[in-house]
């Protein structure tokens, strides 16, 4: 124990050597004059070195998606095609796993548990949406008229940029290229610049899997000037982003002069509401996990707790008494949860939040510390509880991404739904209750995309992901997920009768 925390010794496992990271441009690995360096978050040692691309490599990937699209017969290959080729990918995610699962931790700082379980469930989203290339279908209309017919016609959108962060790089891209393949359309990738490494993996697996060239082009580099020009160019047709919603609305700024499609999957400040006759141990559980899962940098982190005043002291002890057992540490030890925050700045910026909310008369109830650990020079943060906050506080509005849990509470039901909507996210939302009446009154009138009754953080393929507000636009996962890749085409035909 330090801190009264639960520390993980630092795992003996021997570092790969460092990966090189080129981009993938119309089939051909792709150095740049410059690269880039991404060093591990937690151990401090060198993890990968990467072509830095500019406007010329994000000109050429452009190109090559659009003639791949164009003119290739990418489009129109059938599902079956199509689904044998993803089902193949997912294979070899399969067998190259644990070497993806090591350079995910590498990279970003998150528990090796959690990385393991991120490239199972990315596979399993490739084959799911291995399964739905082979449903596509419109409709048709015999209703119009003795002579008329009507055919909706569901088309791949084109050429697809896609834009992914550093907190979960495999899974994210994983789901959104699968489902634009299924649709047959073709991409050009861009992977965070802190983490990008897997993302050039998943390449040498299209490959291997036979993708026609420039059908997916991955460009390694920065959001100034590769992700602006994958967001302006005329030649794109839509950009699918997970990220910040600041760098969102930069993106829907910079395509705003083509009017190309835009869906976006944003930040989160998701509230989990808890009614007075909730089984506590079971929300304890659950909110311990959903906001410590990932270090809680992920949009659906649970951060924001409003729990009824009756119940708040013993939910609040509960989660701390279960907070002071989540072993943080070393990410590549087997049993660590919370590993090491993402950068520097990051963590400085946590550490702010806190220390404001403090000054703002909040409770540290645990943790609440930037941490250096022994024999690992880089940058963690404790499991960290902050009771009595006030809505009005930026930890109680703004979307920290750390470990750290806001306590709000409430007295009545309409207390309760207007402090949940009163943020401008609008992602996931949680209830709590063993009244289902309540916890479907709460789920009709709460704002978000998404809403866990009595669990969170529960996802499956089949179910579609996305939120409200300034949380984005769009839905990925599910057959909503593979629709957002289409354009519809409306076939209008008169049907004259036969002259004999
Ligand atoms: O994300 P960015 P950052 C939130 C979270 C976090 C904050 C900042 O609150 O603290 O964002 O993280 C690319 N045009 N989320 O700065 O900047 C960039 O290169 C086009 C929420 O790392 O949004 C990267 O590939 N692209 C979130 C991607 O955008 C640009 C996940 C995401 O980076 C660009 C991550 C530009 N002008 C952070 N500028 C979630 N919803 O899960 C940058 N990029």
């Amino acid at each position: 124990m330090m801190n009264d925390l639960t520390l993980i010794d630092s795992a003996s496992v021997a570092m790969p050597e460092p990966f090189v990271g080129r981009h993938l441009i119309d089939g051909a690995w792709t150095d740049s004059a410059e690269t880039f360096q991404r060093h591990s978050p937690a151990h401090g040692t060198l993890v990968s070195t990467s072509a830095k691309g500019g406007v010329t490599e994000t000109e050429a990937a452009i190109a090559a998606a659009r003639r791949a699209f164009d003119t290739s017969g990418w489009a129109e290959t059938s599902g079956k095609y199509r689904a044998t080729l993803l089902l193949k990918v997912a294979d070899l995610i399969d067998a190259r796993r644990e070497e993806i699962a090591v350079m995910e931790v590498l990279e970003s700082g998150k528990p090796i548990s959690q990385s393991r379980a991120e490239i199972e469930g990315a596979a399993d989203l490739w084959r799911y949406a291995a399964s739905l290339a082979r449903t596509i279908h419109g409709d048709s209309h015999n209703s119009l008229g003795p002579d008329m017919l009507g055919v909706v016609l569901r088309d791949p959108i084109g050429v697809v940029s896609m834009i992914t962060p550093w907190n979960f790089p495999f899974l994210i891209v994983s789901q959104k290229l699968p489902f634009a393949l299924a649709a047959g359309c073709t991409a050009v990738v861009k992977p965070s610049e802190m983490t990008p490494s897997t993302t050039v993996m998943l390449g040498e697996m299209l490959i291997e899997a036979g993708l026609p060239k420039g059908v997916v082009n991955i460009v390694l580099g920065f959001g100034d000037p590769v992700g602006a020009l994958m967001s302006a160019h005329d030649s794109v047709d839509m950009v699918s982003f997970t990220g910040s919603t600041g760098v969102g609305k930069r993106i829907a700024a910079a395509a705003s002069g083509t009017l190309k499609k835009l869906s976006f999957e944003l930040g989160g400040k998701n509230p989990q509401v808890i009614f007075p006759d909730a089984d506590l141990d079971a929300a304890a559980d659950a909110i311990t996990f959903g906001i410590y899962f990932n270090a809680g940098e992920c949009c659906n982190s649970g951060s924001r707790i409003i729990v009824h005043e009756d119940v708040a002291e013993a939910l609040t002890n509960k989660i701390v008494a279960l907070s002071r057992k989540v072993p943080f540490g070393d990410p590549l030890h087997p049993d660590t949860q919370v590993g090491a925050i993402i950068s520097p700045e990051h963590q400085a910026k946590i550490a702010g939040y806190v220390r404001d909310a403090q000054s703002g008369g909040a409770k540290v109830a645990l943790g609440g510390q930037a941490l250096t650990l022994d024999g690992l020079p880089g940058q963690f943060y404790g499991p960290t509880v902050v009771t009595g906050v006030t809505p009005d506080m930026p930890i109680a509005r703004d979307e920290v991404f750390g470990p750290v849990l806001a306590v709000l509470t409430f007295r009545d039901f309409d207390e309760a739904i207007q402090l949940a909507n009163g943020a401008t996210y609008g992602l996931s939302a949680g209830v709590w209750s063993t009244n289902m009446h309540t916890c479907l009154q709460f789920a009709r009138k709460v704002q978000a995309g998404t809403v866990w009754t009595n669990t969170w953080m529960d996802g499956f393929p089949e179910m579609p992901f996305g939120g409200v507000k300034q949380s984005g636009q769009g839905r990925e996962l599910g057959r909503y997920g593979l629709e957002e890749f289409t354009e519809l085409k409306t076939l209008t035909m008169r049907v004259t009768p036969g002259r004999d």
